[in-house]
């Protein structure tokens, strides 16, 4: 019997990226764009080298349809441990009981959530979407707002009252009453202020309604200590994992009741979604483990002190922000009254050429199409990872300003440019 021939070892390469290198390109000059810009996208962040490496690990070669020792497939015995790791981590980090760590992404988690709980037809209630809200809190282009019937409840547009930009929770009280929703959503993608959970719970006690929390942009600050749990107030918890909770790309679902476990488990998997990623279900259980150390608790103050440091330097210099202020870790620039024709997408886009990556955002009552906008979102988690400090969100402020005020210059964008690399320079990425 002839022995087993041992197959011809691949050519050993000082980094397996060599072995492409047109990708190995693009990745080393996003590399590069991550070092020598300022990330200030809310949504983004700066995940740990940890995170990353069980991200590229071998785990991605694994399928593992099912939930921990009940899956589809052989072989899946330390999958089981790296899922329930990442679900007991869960539960510790958010006080919940029940967690689902399989959706793919924050849209999958919304679609899963509504899923388990609503018929095709049924009526929720969530904000104006132009007001802060989401594309899979019932936009008509999106599923949510296909299938199920929203209905948006606004801000206070009334600029005399103190609570001017916050939600207006008479108004979600009114259209419950007057609605009847299956369920009531809070949680938002371009919200600055403290959401009310526990006023939100009386508005669906007072109509029979599940309420259900997207808490994508918040989690790290809901983890950390600096704003307060969905929990016990919602039924149901949504999340993404990688912005303010700096993680892997990825969702996750959370739960205190057992027959909400159950369907929310079952509309994941097979529901909408089939094998989990579990490479970054390993990446989500690090970042959970990271953020239930002491030192999260100083990150997320970090990042809300930074907020409001980079809120009030950018006030002292004229400009709006929606709700005049924030509570959390981003800030809504509009542009209404003090640059009417001043666009978000001119603004962001000056920005990006001077090297501080921003977001375009609809503002309250824009008259503007979300292509173009009248506002743009600010977020202080990466730079906050990076170590920037309160200090450092004046300088920023300062360029911002300088930015805007030149109406796109030429010569001030490329000075900006070089003022953002020497600021870049003073905090390397962390790893
Ligand atoms: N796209 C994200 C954001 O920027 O807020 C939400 O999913």
């Amino acid at each position: 019997m002839s022995a087993v021939e041992t197959p011809t070892p691949t050519q050993p390469h000082t980094n397996p990226l060599d072995a492409d290198p047109d990708i190995h390109r693009l990745i080393k000059a996003e590399a590069e764009r991550q070092e020598h810009t300022l990330e200030m996208i809310a949504s983004e962040n700066h995940t740990s080298a940890a995170v990353m490496a069980a991200n590229g690990s071998c785990l991605t070669n694994k399928y593992c349809e099912g939930y921990p020792k009940k899956r589809y497939y052989s072989g899946c015995e330390f999958y089981d441990d790296i899922e329930q790791i990442a679900i007991d981590r869960v539960n510790q980090l958010f006080g919940c009981q029940y967690a689902n760590v399989q959706p793919h992404s924050g849209a999958n988690a919304n679609l899963a959530a509504f899923a388990a709980v609503l018929e095709p037809g049924d009526t929720f209630l969530s904000v104006v979407l132009s007001d802060g809200g989401h594309l899979t809190h019932g936009s008509t282009v999106n599923y949510s707002g296909k299938w199920f019937k929203p209905v948006h409840y606004p801000l206070v547009y009334d600029e005399s009252r103190d609570d001017f930009g916050c939600i207006d929770y008479d108004a979600v009280d009114a259209l419950a009453a007057e609605h009847q929703p299956k369920l009531i959503l809070c949680g938002y993608s371009a919200y600055p202020r403290t959401i009310n959970f526990e006023r939100f719970r009386q508005a669906a006690d007072s109509c029979g309604a599940l309420l259900m929390a997207d808490i994508a942009h918040i989690a790290g600050l809901v983890a950390g200590g600096a704003h307060p749990s969905p929990f016990p107030h919602c039924d149901i918890v949504t999340t993404t994992t990688h912005k303010t909770l700096r993680g892997p790309r990825g969702g996750l679902i959370m739960t205190n009741s057992e027959d909400l476990a159950k369907k929310i488990d079952r509309a994941v998997f097979p529901g909408t979604q089939g094998g989990p990623l579990m490479n970054t279900i390993a990446g989500k259980a690090i970042c959970f483990g990271e953020a239930l150390r002491d030192d999260f608790k100083t990150y997320a103050a970090n990042v809300v002190a930074n907020a409001q440091s980079l809120a009030a330097a950018l006030i002292d210099k004229g400009w709006e922000l929606t709700s005049r202020g924030t509570d959390n870790h981003l800030i809504v620039v509009d542009f209404t009254r003090t640059h009417p024709d001043l666009t978000g997408k001119d603004a962001a886009n000056w920005l990006e050429t001077a090297g501080i990556i921003s977001s375009k955002s609809t503002v309250p009552n824009d008259q503007r199409s979300p292509f173009v906008t009248s506002g743009v979102r600010l977020g202080t988690p990466a730079l906050t990872t990076r170590g920037l400090n309160e200090d450092d969100m004046k300088t920023v402020a300062d360029l911002i300003d300088r930015v805007w005020n030149s109406a796109g210059d030429e010569a001030t964008l490329k000075a900006v440019r070089s003022d953002v690399v020497d600021l870049c320079k003073q905090h390397p990425m962390p790893h």
